[in-house]
């Protein structure tokens, strides 16, 4: 069983690793392969601009150039008027860009609609930002941090939220980019039409780990798709309570970005600070003053639903409460896996050897 959880977790994160690196074809030079079915029409709207940009750029510059050089002053003293009126020409140079506004705005706004109005049959999963992560919940109930599984050739609808500041979803190579807007519910779509693994950015800045804030997007075929998905809303239900803090690394993607597994102090403590005072007593700083307490099963669970009762000293108070964000025996699991760390990873955050 042991080598079941830490394996799925392995293979998972292998599915992952060659990041999209098979798909070369379709990228040009501004924009990555599209894969999405509204894809290329956002790529033609950004490249008619482009090249209409482009275009007057060459022509203003080259002109200003040959004026200049044509019209420069010869000889001392000579001095002409300059024209102060030309009808046809300044029509022209009106009735012109007018027109091109007026496309690019057509086009624009066509495309704009296509991606506000999602279809009636998407699949719908919900989003939500957190400081530093993103979770994913499906309507079957299963969860996963930082990885969105969808199927392929079906349109999905994102349901975003914000528990905390402002974030921004963008998954380039489906053209996609909305606000996470805490106390308002945003969303998107998109239908991914290849099967394979895209990147999901945060990109509006959120604080110190904004950067690390990503996700990957599993485009599965249906089948597969319906497949994990079921198994992911069972997982944690399946493994063996004798196993239960394995099941806990698998959790450990929503806390991986502000705890460590290698020692090392990232906004919150390494989990191995953690483990390592296990059952000793700490001293923690409440309201006005400092309390004292045994780190237990109590104390994780505690630190977890109500991180903002107790801070552990020189640190922030940043840590966001799980409460209702994870099922108790998910909670469990988390417990027992810092209690029983040194058997999950070694010093350096690797699965100890012998469970892989
Ligand atoms: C946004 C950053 C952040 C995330 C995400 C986060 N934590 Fe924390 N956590 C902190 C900070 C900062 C502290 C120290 C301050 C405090 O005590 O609240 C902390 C403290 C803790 C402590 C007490 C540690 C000790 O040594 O006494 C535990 C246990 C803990 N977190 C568990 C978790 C678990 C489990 C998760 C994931 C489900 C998680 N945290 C996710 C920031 C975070
Ligand atoms: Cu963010």
């Amino acid at each position: 069983m042991t080598a079941t959880i830490l394996g799925s977790t392995a293979a998972m994160l292998a599915q992952l690793a060659p990041f999209r690196s098979d798909d070369a074809a379709g990228r040009t030079f501004w924009l990555p392969p599209g894969v999405s079915s509204e894809a290329a029409q956002v790529d033609w709207v950004f490249y008619l601009i482009y090249w209409i940009c482009l275009f007057f750029f060459v022509l203003v510059v080259a002109l200003m150039v040959l004026f200049a050089w044509k019209y420069r002053r010869t000889r001392a003293g000579t001095w002409a008027p300059g024209p102060t009126h030309n009808t046809p020409i300044e029509v022209t140079w009106t009735i012109i860009p007018l027109l091109l506004v007026i496309v690019i705005f057509y086009v624009g706004l066509k495309g704009y609609v296509n991606l506000i109005e999602v279809p009636a049959n998407a699949y719908e999963v919900n989003v939500v930002a957190r400081k530093w992560t993103w979770e994913f919940r499906h309507r079957n109930g299963a969860t996963e941090a930082n990885v969105l599984k969808v199927p392929r050739g079906q349109p999905v609808r994102l349901t975003i939220q914000s528990d905390d500041v402002l974030h921004s979803v963008f998954i380039p190579a489906f053209r996609i980019k909305q606000d996470a807007v805490p106390n308002r519910t945003t969303y998107a779509w998109f239908q991914a039409d290849r099967a394979g693994t895209y990147q999901l950015f945060c990109t509006e800045y959120c604080g110190t780990q904004h950067s690390s804030m990503t996700a990957m997007v599993l485009v599965l075929e249906p089948e597969e798709f319906e497949r994990q998905i079921a198994a992911d809303a069972a997982w944690i239900d399946q493994v063996p309570e004798e196993q239960l803090h394995m099941a806990g690394f698998r959790l450990f993607a929503r806390c991986a970005s502000c705890h460590s597994l290698d020692g090392r102090r990232l906004t919150g403590p390494s989990f191995w600070e953690t483990h390592d005072k296990w059952g000793t007593s700490q001293t923690l700083e409440a309201g006005t003053g400092t309390v004292s307490r045994v780190v237990d099963e109590n104390y994780i669970r505690d630190s977890i639903l109500i991180p903002q009762q107790d801070i552990v000293p020189t640190y922030p108070r940043s840590m966001p409460s799980f409460q209702g964000q994870l099922k108790a025996r998910e909670l469990d699991a988390l417990i027992a896996f810092i209690r029983r760390l040194d058997e999950v990873v070694d010093r350096s955050g690797k699965p100890v050897s012998g469970v892989n």
